[in-house]
């Protein structure tokens, strides 16, 4: 039996959070499926130190365990004396608990599914994207008639307010945050035509100005922010001719200028930077299974 209390008090330094005890050595489940936060194997000289490091720069960690075999990091929203982590009795493994500061403590049910805020407008095929100061940005979409209208989440309050109006009714179009922190929505259908428009958004005043046209109007599009800051449109649809054009936006400029023509049109495919920064363009509509390099 392995079930051998060990005692001790360990005092975390880290932002005064915590006070932790490991106590004893056994394999912890859950029977709650949102307990469960992450699992991380530590690299080869790591120790349990590291495990405990781990909890707590996880703002909803209470209970580690730390396998001392394979040094595999558990770690779990529930409090370890709940009841909710049960010993299975078997391995070596030390449990981590840890009693956060009033205010930081959150309960198992945070990683359900709850209400928050409501939108003013109905949408579908519109986009969201999270700013640089935290809030997030929803614009345009469709719900019947094409919107050119944009709402602001607060996360801190859960509400939504209206913000500035795009130019433009758009839907299946893109927005991407630049550098500077503004953020770019690009083309998209109004029900009856593609667009070839684009508009920034500043959240600094909450406005929206037009910036260059793409040369071709395009929706069910990519849109990549390449590591020297331009932007990669691919692909995409006008009326109901795929295309397999791109086009590169300068935001120093305003100006787009095209580039290189994919072999293959494609709309409804995707785009993603790999670790060695170029492009990888995949599938898309329809039945296409190739990909290529930019
Ligand atoms: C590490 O060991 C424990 C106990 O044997 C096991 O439950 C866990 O799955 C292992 N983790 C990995 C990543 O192999
Ligand atoms: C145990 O988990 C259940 C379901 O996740 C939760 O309702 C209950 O409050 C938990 N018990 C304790 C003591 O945390
Ligand atoms: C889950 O944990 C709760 C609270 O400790 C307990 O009442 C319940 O029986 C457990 N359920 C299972 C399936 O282990
Ligand atoms: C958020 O909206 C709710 C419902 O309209 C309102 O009661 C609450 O005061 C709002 N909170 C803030 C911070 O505006
Ligand atoms: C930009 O935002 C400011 C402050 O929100 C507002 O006073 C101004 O009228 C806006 N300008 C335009 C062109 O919408
Ligand atoms: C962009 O195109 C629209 C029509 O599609 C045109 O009205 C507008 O003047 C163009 N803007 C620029 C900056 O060329
Ligand atoms: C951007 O486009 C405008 C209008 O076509 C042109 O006048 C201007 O010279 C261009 N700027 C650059 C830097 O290419
Ligand atoms: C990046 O990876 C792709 C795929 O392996 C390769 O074809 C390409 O040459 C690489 N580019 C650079 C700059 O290393
Ligand atoms: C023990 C355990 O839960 N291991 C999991 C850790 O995470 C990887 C990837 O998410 C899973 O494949 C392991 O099963």
């Amino acid at each position: 039996m392995y079930l051998v209390l060990i005692i001790f008090l360990f005092i975390c330094p880290i932002n005064a959070i915590i006070l932790s005890q490991v106590y004893r050595s056994a394999v912890y489940h859950t029977n709650s499926s949102c307990a469960r936060l992450s699992n991380v194997t530590l690299a080869g000289d790591a120790s349990i130190q590291s495990c405990i490091w781990e909890c707590a720069h996880q703002d909803q960690c209470r209970t580690a365990v730390y396998f001392h075999e394979n040094r595999t990091c558990l770690l779990y929203t529930e409090d370890c004396q709940s009841g909710n982590v049960t010993s299975s009795e078997s391995d070596r493994a030390s449990v981590i608990c840890y009693r956060r500061n009033q205010g930081s403590h959150t309960e198992c049910s945070l990683r359900d599914w709850k209400n928050t805020g409501t939108m003013s407008v109905a949408r579908y095929r519109h986009t969201a994207s999270i700013l640089s100061n935290g809030k997030v940005l929803v614009t345009g979409g469709y719900n019947g008639v094409s919107l050119n209208s944009a709402e602001l989440y607060d996360l801190s309050t859960g509400n939504w307010t209206t913000t500035g109006t795009m130019s433009v009714a758009r839907h299946a179009h893109t927005a991407s945050i630049l550098s500077n922190g503004k953020v770019l929505v690009t083309g998209g259908w109004t029900g009856t035509v593609s667009l070839n428009s684009a508009e920034l958004y500043d959240p600094s005043s909450g406005n929206w100005t037009t910036t260059g046209n793409m040369s071709v109007a395009r929706y069910y599009h990519t849109v990549s922010i390449l590591s020297n800051g331009k932007v990669l449109v691919t692909g995409g649809q006008t009326g109901s001719v795929s295309l397999n054009s791109a086009e590169l936006y300068d935001p120093s400029t305003g100006n787009w200028t095209t580039t290189g023509t994919m072999s293959v049109a494609r709309y409804w495919h995707t785009a993603l930077i790999l670790s060695n920064k170029t492009v990888l363009v995949t599938g898309g509509c329809c039945s296409i299974n190739t990909a290529e390099l930019y």
